[in-house]
C-alpha cells in the first residue's frame, strides 16, 4: 500500500485538481519531495503503466494521468531542485525533424519523469544538429527520438549520423520510437533500444542505464 495513497490514487485516476492540492498539502506538512516521487509518484506512474500494458487503461487515460502527474511535478520539481535529490539518469527527447506530433513523445516524456529521471524535451521538428548540441551540452545518459511519419523516420538514422560524426555516439545511449517505428528499424540505424509504449519506454531507459 502506497504512503501518500491520496496523492497515488489522483495520479492513477488522472485528477490533476487532487494530485495539486494533496502535493502542496503534503509538501506544507514538510514532507519530503523526494519521498513524494519514490513513494507516491512513481509507483502511481508504475501501476498506470501496468494498466495500460494489461489493456485496463488506453491512450486518454494514460494522457489525464501524465497530466495529473505533471500537476504534481510542477510542484515537486522545485523542492528536489533545492535539495539536490538525484535523478535516476537524465534522458533528452524530441519528435525529429520534420514531424509535429508530439502527443506520444509528451507521454513517453511524461512517464520518464514520473520514472524518477530528469527529462529535458527539446519539442518537435528537431533537426539532428540540435539533438547533438543538446547531447553535448546536457550530457544526458539517454537520447529519445519520437517519430510519427514514414517521412520523418529517417531523421532518426542521421542524427545517429551526425552523433557519430560528432564523436559523441558511444557517450549516449540512443532510444527510439513513435507508430512507424519498429525493433529491426532500430537495429538497422543503430539504435540502442526501442519501446511501443510509453511504459516500456520506462523500463527500457531503467535497464539501459542499469537501475
Ligand atoms: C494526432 C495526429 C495528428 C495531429 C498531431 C497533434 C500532435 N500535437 O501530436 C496533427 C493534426 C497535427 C497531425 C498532422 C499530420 N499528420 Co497525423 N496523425 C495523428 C494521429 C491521429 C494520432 C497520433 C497520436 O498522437 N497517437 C497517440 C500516441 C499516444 O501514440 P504514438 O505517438 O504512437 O506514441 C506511443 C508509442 O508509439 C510510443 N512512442 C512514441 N514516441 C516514442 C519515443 C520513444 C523514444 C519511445 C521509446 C517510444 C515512443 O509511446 C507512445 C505512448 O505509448 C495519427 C494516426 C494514428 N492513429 O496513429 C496520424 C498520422 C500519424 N498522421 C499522419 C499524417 C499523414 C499527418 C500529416 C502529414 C497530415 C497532413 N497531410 O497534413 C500531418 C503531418 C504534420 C507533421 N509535419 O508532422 C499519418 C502518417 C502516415 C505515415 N505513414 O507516415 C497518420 C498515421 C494518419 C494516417 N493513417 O494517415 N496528425
Amino acid at each position: 500500500m502506497p504512503r501518500y495513497q491520496d496523492l497515488y490514487d489522483a495520479v492513477v485516476d488522472g485528477d490533476a485538481k487532487t494530485a495539486k492540492s494533496a502535493t502542496e498539502r503534503l509538501l506544507q506538512q514538510g514532507v519530503d519531495a523526494g519521498e513524494l516521487l519514490s513513494d507516491a509518484l512513481i509507483p502511481a506512474m508504475d501501476e498506470v503503466g501496468r494498466r495500460f500494458e494489461c489493456n485496463e487503461y488506453f491512450v486518454p487515460e494514460l494522457l489525464i494521468a501524465a497530466r495529473a502527474m505533471k500537476a504534481a511535478m510542477e510542484l515537486i520539481r522545485p523542492k528536489l531542485a533545492a535539495t539536490g535529490v538525484q535523478p535516476v539518469a537524465t534522458v533528452v527527447i524530441g519528435t525529429v525533424k520534420g514531424d509535429l506530433h508530439d502527443i506520444g513523445k509528451n507521454l513517453v516524456a511524461a512517464m520518464l519523469e514520473g520514472g524518477g529521471f530528469a527529462v529535458h524535451d527539446l519539442g518537435v521538428d528537431v533537426p539532428p544538429e540540435r539533438f547533438v548540441g543538446a547531447v553535448q551540452e546536457k550530457k544526458p545518459e539517454i537520447l529519445a527520438m519520437s517519430a510519427l511519419l514514414t517521412t520523418t523516420m529517417p531523421a532518426m538514422r542521421e542524427t545517429i549520423q551526425a552523433l557519430i560524426a560528432a564523436g559523441i555516439r558511444d557517450q549516449v545511449k540512443v532510444i527510439v520510437g513513435g507508430a512507424p517505428v519498429t525493433e529491426s528499424f532500430a537495429r538497422d540505424i543503430g539504435a540502442d533500444g526501442y519501446s511501443d509504449t510509453a511504459s516500456a519506454a520506462v523500463q527500457l531507459a531503467r535497464r539501459l542505464v542499469g537501475k
